[in-house]
């Protein structure tokens, strides 16, 4: 399966002007260190790879924002790989800070969705996602590409690197198979969405935590409210709730807890039960079938079980559901969100 797979993002590079990965292989499976830069949903989608990276292929990743890292005077070296991703290919912030690692010697790598993109050109190697054009200004099934490919480009390391058994391999790869028949699924849960956004159209704030794998969900969860709907909304790891965040919660503040069956999961219960205490208003994205958060959660949100690193293809739906019936319902443009452009390119 992982040979078809790579076959599948050679061919596509080929075509299109980008080289595969496969040219690099001996760079990737010996890098010291990979960075990753990118802004907005691409970072969070960057921050998923650094998780996925450092667990099957165990080599350390740093997930930096471009448009920090281009101002500061970063350590590159020559073994570092720069992996850039951006759905425009276009963004000037991206744009410059994979031209300074490039400029120090590092190999860098594209994820772009625009095909002959400024980012694309500029990269030595890379996969396109092919999301087709994001027609809302706010990427929403971009995130779900980049995601996609960068989890194949982490089994791929893995398996490269002899870090993953095989059967592991495979059974993630047969668990990759499984995601599209489930975001279909999670699709289907739009008018319930619908229902809890009603309820929660007129809030001020939210709150959005997770874990592990689902803590760039939350924080890719809270970007979107942000950018189409203009509710202030903030994102934390569940965990760091304790060391500031929690003062905000009271029986006025939404708080989106992504409480998926994980590794993390017991841990996840502890703090929806902190925020119970609180009097926060919880909303639960859960694996179907839970019957623990169901009994704490004011509103229970649930999504099909899926291997935890593939969950945030999965968690991130209702999330995105839960802006855009938000935004209508305020009356927002969800398509062309004030302030926003599709290509940041100053
Ligand atoms: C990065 C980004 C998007 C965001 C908005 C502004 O774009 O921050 O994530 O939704 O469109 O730009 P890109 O580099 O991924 O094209």
């Amino acid at each position: 399966i992982l040979d078809s797979m790579r076959g599948r993002l050679v061919a596509e590079n080929t075509q299109l002007t980008m080289s595969s990965i496969r040219e690099y292989a001996t760079r990737f499976k010996n890098a010291d260190r990979i960075i990753i830069v990118a802004c907005g949903t691409s970072w969070h989608a960057g921050l998923v790879a650094e998780y996925m990276i450092e667990e099957f292929a165990r080599i350390p990743v740093e997930v930096e924002y471009a448009s920090e890292f281009r101002y500061r005077n970063p350590v590159i070296r020559e073994g570092d790989i720069v992996v850039a991703i951006s759905q425009s290919g276009e963004t000037a912030d991206t744009l410059a800070a994979l031209e300074l690692a490039k400029s120090k010697g590092a190999l860098i790598f594209g994820v772009c969705n625009v095909v002959g993109s400024s980012i694309a050109r500029a990269t030595d190697a890379g996969a396109y996602t092919h999301a087709g054009p994001e027609i809302g200004v706010a990427s929403t099934k971009a995130f779900t590409a980049q995601v996609t490919v960068l989890s194949l480009i982490a089994m791929m390391l893995a398996e490269m690197r002899g870090t993953m058994e095989t059967s592991a391999l495979r059974q993630m790869m047969m668990e990759m198979e499984q995601i599209p028949a489930k975001v279909e699924k999670a699709l289907q849960l739009d008018k319930e969405i619908q229902a809890i956004s009603e309820i929660f159209k007129d809030a001020t704030n939210f709150i959005y935590l997770g874990r592990g794998f689902n803590f760039p969900v939350a924080l890719e969860g809270a970007l979107k409210l942000k950018e189409i709907s203009y509710i202030h909304a903030e994102g934390y790891p569940a965990a760091e709730m304790k060391h500031g965040p929690i003062a905000l919660i009271d029986e006025n503040m939404p708080v989106v807890v992504i409480a998926t069956k994980d590794s993390s999961y017991e841990k996840i219960v502890s703090n929806v039960q902190e925020v119970r205490a609180r009097k926060g208003r919880v909303i639960a994205i859960v694996t179907e079938g839970d019957t623990v958060i169901p009994q704490m959660a004011e509103f229970v949100i649930e999504v099909p079980a899926a291997h935890e690193a593939l969950m945030p293809l999965i968690s991130v739906i209702p999330l995105q559901l839960l802006s855009y019936h938000i935004a209508v319902m305020r009356g927002c443009n969800v398509d062309q969100p004030r302030n926003l452009a599709k290509s940041v390119t100053v």
